[in-house]
């Protein structure tokens, strides 16, 4: 999953792809270095951002979404917001999937809207709101604390009317967790099979990383794909990211290693026998 920000205020690429044609531009390059799937968002979800009104934040991706399915008709789209009013106009612009951070509890309207559409859906966890959740950010066991909470999200999403096969779980990573707590959910993401759907890992650029390893959001790619390997081991299948060639070549590997059957197709493979 590659990440297309139409945001001013985004932590690592604010700004860059707020004009619709760099966007729409970005996103056919992050599905030509293959991301077989392009996550629009128009609300930034950092800690501490302020959100977004409907109108603005419609301004901001529909164009985009629409530019990227008018050259690009099989790569998949992902609309990253929390607002049923925007993930509708988004599928009507030729998304297949809604990326919801509340995991379907921004909006009342949000899960009959997923149902009705029969669009895929990633159930995020998060504890308050961007603007919150880095106070809250304390569990008994986080590990188990995601689980409880995805599973919940899950049922409550089923119980709307969404299909099962449709929803995808995602620890988020970064949303009201210490340095601490990301690197155990990483640590511990098998543990997340038990709700047996596909694991989605946004751990791109973040701030943990850079806690690490001193280094700013640009320069954190290295540090990006040592969590995308270890990710991949522990069953992650979906890995949102913003430098999509690389993690492709990281994750091609890790995965020929541990003979998963990577599904996916390098553009540049070639045969070698060395
Ligand atoms: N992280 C961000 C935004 N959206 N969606 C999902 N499903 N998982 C994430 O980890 C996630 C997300 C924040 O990162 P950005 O500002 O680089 O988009």
């Amino acid at each position: 999953m590659g990440v297309v920000n139409v945001t001013p205020d985004s932590f690592s690429d604010g700004g860059e792809f707020l004009d619709p044609g760099a966007a729409v531009a970005h996103g056919l390059r992050l599905a030509a270095e293959g991301a077989d799937l392009v996550d629009v968002g128009g609300e930034s979800t950092r800690p501490g951002a302020e959100p977004v009104g409907p109108a603005e934040e419609l301004r901001r991706v529909i164009p985009v979404i629409a530019g990227i399915r008018a050259r690009d008709a099989n790569v998949r789209i992902s609309i990253d917001t929390s607002k049923a009013v925007v993930a509708a106009a988004a599928l009507d612009a030729g998304a297949d999937y809604v990326n919801d951070v509340t995991a379907l509890r921004g909006d009342p309207d949000m899960a009959a809207l997923v149902a009705e559409r029969r669009a895929d859906v990633c159930l995020m966890h998060m504890v308050g709101t961007p603007r919150t959740m880095q106070a809250q950010a304390r569990y008994d066991d986080v590990v188990a604390d995601v689980v409880a909470f995805l599973r919940e999200r899950v049922e409550a999403a089923v119980a709307a009317g969404v299909e099962r096969e449709r929803v995808e779980v995602d620890p988020g990573i970064g949303f009201g967790k210490t340095v601490e707590h990301n690197l155990e959910l990483l640590q511990r993401l098998d543990e997340l099979a038990v709700l047996g759907r596909p694991i989605v890992l946004g751990t791109s650029r973040k701030a943990f990383l850079g806690r690490i390893t001193g280094r700013d959001a640009a320069a954190r790619g290295p540090a990006t794909l040592a969590t995308l390997v270890l990710g991949l081991e522990r069953g992650a299948t979906t890995f949102r990211v913003h430098d999509v060639a690389p993690a492709r070549d990281a994750l091609a590997v890790a995965a020929a290693t541990l003979a998963r059957g990577w599904r996916g197709t390098n553009p540049r493979t070639t045969t070698t026998t060395t």
